[in-house]
């Protein structure tokens, strides 16, 4: 099998199982090979999250400590100021980070909070920093408008296979998620869409999601790849924890199906052993979140991932490669 064409978007459900199938070494060296023909090796993109509006989201996502189904004990905090969020892209700057990414909980964003997060929009980007938000769901004026403000990328994940959606959340479809995703990208904004694994699914569903994810009409820029953070509370707390293995199996799979998307290694890397966050990193994984902190649940942290990236020879990219 020969992957060294331009990127495609017409995988076939067979041949994405033919692949993630492949013996785990064949899958990582090929992984790892396309790495390198479309990127600098050993250099992550950095980015940072703030939680910007948590807890009491209406919808039901089963993996999510924010929503109002479920009692996961996350203190809710309306929209933050702008002063708040400058400050805290102004300490991810300082940290290494080079995209401040700002996540509300929020089934879609009403026409005041769109505005003030434009607003807050502009003043991150005025520090240096690019800009993502992750809003819920969005019509094609309200992309545009983000747009205006200077948004640079906007995350809006698929999260699972479109089989295995409904088991997961019953408050909004598949079709809504592709439908946003349309908009963003018409509106000229990056896209960052990706998934969780670990919620109980099957490899097939593993697969599934990355199949509609490359045969989106454009690749996503940045594909976050997120292991379930299992929150007491939620309906998956107690999911059985997956394999460190079948999560690079997803990121190489990744790797080579999006070739030139940034695939990050997001959610989970707290609960992770150095040597699994190696093994993504060998598969084609090339960006992190830095910081103490997710939206609400625990990250590594400077110092611990400093150690991390010094003792496997990886640097801080400067700037994403545009
Ligand atoms: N409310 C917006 C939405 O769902 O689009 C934006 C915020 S939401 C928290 C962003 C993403 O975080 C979700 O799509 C999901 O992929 C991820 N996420 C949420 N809880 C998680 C968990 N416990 N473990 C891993 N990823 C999680
Ligand atoms: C994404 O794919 N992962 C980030 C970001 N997009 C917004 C969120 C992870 C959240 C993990 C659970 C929490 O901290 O609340
Ligand atoms: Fe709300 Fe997003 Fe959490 Fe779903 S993932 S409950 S939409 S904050």
């Amino acid at each position: 099998m020969s992957h060294n064409a331009e990127p495609r978007n017409n995988w076939t459900v067979q041949e994405v199982a033919d692949l993630y199938q492949r013996p785990f070494t064949d899958l990582l060296f090929d992984a790892q090979r396309i790495h390198r023909e479309n990127f600098t090796p050993n250099e992550i993109q950095v980015s940072t999250l703030l939680s910007i509006k948590t807890g009491g989201c209406p919808e039901d996502c089963k993996y999510c400590p924010q929503s109002v189904h479920y009692d996961a004990g996350v203190d809710l905090e309306g929209l933050v100021s702008i002063d708040r969020a400058v400050e805290a892209a102004k300490v991810a700057k300082a940290e290494g980070a080079t995209r401040f990414c700002m996540g509300a909980a929020w089934r879609s964003p009403t026409e005041r909070n769109l505005d003030k997060v434009a607003d807050m929009v502009r003043a991150v980007a005025a520090e240096g920093m690019e800009t993502c938000v992750t809003l819920g769901m969005l019509n094609a004026a309200q992309a545009q408008r983000l747009k205006d403000a200077g948004l640079d990328y906007y995350n809006h994940n698929l999260d699972t296979s479109r089989e295995y959606y409904p088991e997961i959340i019953t408050t909004r479809t598949y079709a809504d998620r592709l439908e946003t995703l349309s908009h963003v990208r018409h509106a000229g904004i990056n896209v960052c869409c990706g998934g969780i694994v670990g919620m109980g699914e099957s490899p097939t569903d593993r697969q599934g999601m990355l199949r509609e994810l490359a045969n989106l009409p454009r690749h996503p820029e940045s594909v976050p790849i997120n292991m379930l953070v299992r929150v007491p509370g939620t309906p998956l707390a107690d999911a059985a924890p997956l394999s460190p293995i079948e999560l690079a199996r997803t990121i190489a799979a990744a790797r080579i199906m999006m070739p030139k998307s940034y695939v990050r290694l997001s959610a989970g890397r707290e609960q992770m052993t150095d040597e699994a966050q190696a093994l993504c990193f060998m598969a084609g994984a090339n960006s992190i979140f830095l910081g103490e902190k997710l939206l609400t649940t625990k990250n590594p942290g400077q110092n611990k991932d400093a150690a991390l990236m010094a003792e496997l020879g990886i640097e801080r990219e400067a700037m994403a490669q545009q």
